[in-house]
């Protein structure tokens, strides 16, 4: 297939906005989960960089690390090679991108998409030629665990806890499948529309747990009054409302939608540049990875 002709909408290399047309074009998917591929190419970007660990400075978005089984088939990453697959043809129609900047730029896309606030973004990153570079499995959270664990996990990265509160918030898109994570079903009632409902359910909600038949995960439930829907938390989920640190940005950002939005898109570009090495022009200087890749 002529690359120039797919879809008959190439670009010329450096031209983003092209990209995030492509991409805003592929997030109605009616046949996948609530309609849209939006919330998985946020959990695939938040992935992608979340491996990141300050003290050994590896890991990171740097690379598309998740090409590669080591890190794309860690059981915490089950269920992305839908989101990789989703922009299969956007990568396609602009072959000049590379994967790295592709993913993230997909999240950051998707978030205003659904409503969400611009988080800024840079482009410059460049793929692992191999599989030499990847971070160690395990460095993602595991859902079943508590504050202690969350702390651990997102101070390796560099965030504090307002940041971890924040990002957090991006449990207002999507949901569980018990076949990905043993865990099954959404935090809120529109899961593909951006805000702060997540927080607020955490505080009306009365959460009770429950067990997950498929897989025996246990998980919190709550029917929600007006639609009569059962949500779900994850115990991490809960950890931020029983821990008292957390639990004041909980109520901050359940209060204040605009201040969430605010905390939340300067959380999230930070996420995306995690191990991103750039010179004063901006230009990412990271040399451990493929040469030749498209370079701002
Ligand atoms: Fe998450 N997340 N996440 N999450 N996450 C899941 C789904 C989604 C944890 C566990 C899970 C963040 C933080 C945490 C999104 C974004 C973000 C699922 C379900 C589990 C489990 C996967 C499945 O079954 O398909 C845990 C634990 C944490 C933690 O902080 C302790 C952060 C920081 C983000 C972010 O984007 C900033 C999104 C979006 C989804 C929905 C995916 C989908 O397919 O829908």
């Amino acid at each position: 297939v002529n690359q120039s002709q797919a879809g008959g909408q190439g670009s010329k290399p450096g031209d983003f906005e092209a990209v995030r047309k492509s991409v805003i074009d592929l997030l109605k998917q009616p046949d996948y989960d609530d309609g849209s591929a939006g919330p998985v190419l946020v959990r695939l970007a938040w992935h992608s960089a979340g491996t990141y660990d300050v003290e050994t400075d590896t890991g990171g978005s740097n690379g598309a690390g998740m090409r590669y089984e080591a890190e794309g088939g860690d059981p915490a990453n089950a269920g992305l090679q839908n989101a990789r697959l989703f922009l299969e043809p956007v990568k396609r129609q602009h072959p000049w991108i590379t994967y790295s900047d592709l993913w993230t730029l997909a999240g950051v896309t998707a978030i205003r998409a659904m409503g969400g606030p611009e988080v800024s973004w840079r482009p410059g990153r460049t793929d692992y030629v191999d599989d030499s570079k990847l971070p160690p499995r395990g460095r993602l959270p595991d859902a079943a665990q508590g504050a202690a664990h969350i702390r651990a996990v997102f101070y390796r990265m560099g965030f504090g806890d307002r940041e971890i509160v924040a990002l957090s918030g991006a449990h207002n898109l999507g949901r569980c499948h018990a076949g990905n994570s043993g865990f099954e079903g959404k935090w809120v009632n529109n899961p593909t529309r951006f805000s702060n409902q997540y927080f607020r359910l955490l505080l009306s909600e009365e959460w009770t747990e429950k067990t997950v038949p498929e897989s025996g995960a246990l998980q919190f439930a709550s029917v929600d009054p007006v639609t009569e829907e059962e949500l779900m938390m994850l115990p991490t989920d809960i950890a931020l409302t029983t821990d008292p640190e957390f639990a004041k940005y909980v109520r901050m950002y359940a209060e204040d939608k605009a201040l969430f939005f605010e905390d939340f898109s300067r959380a999230f570009a930070k996420l995306m540049e995690l191990g991103i090495r750039r010179d004063a022009e901006g230009r990412v200087t990271n040399t451990d990875n493929e040469k030749g890749g498209y370079r701002s």
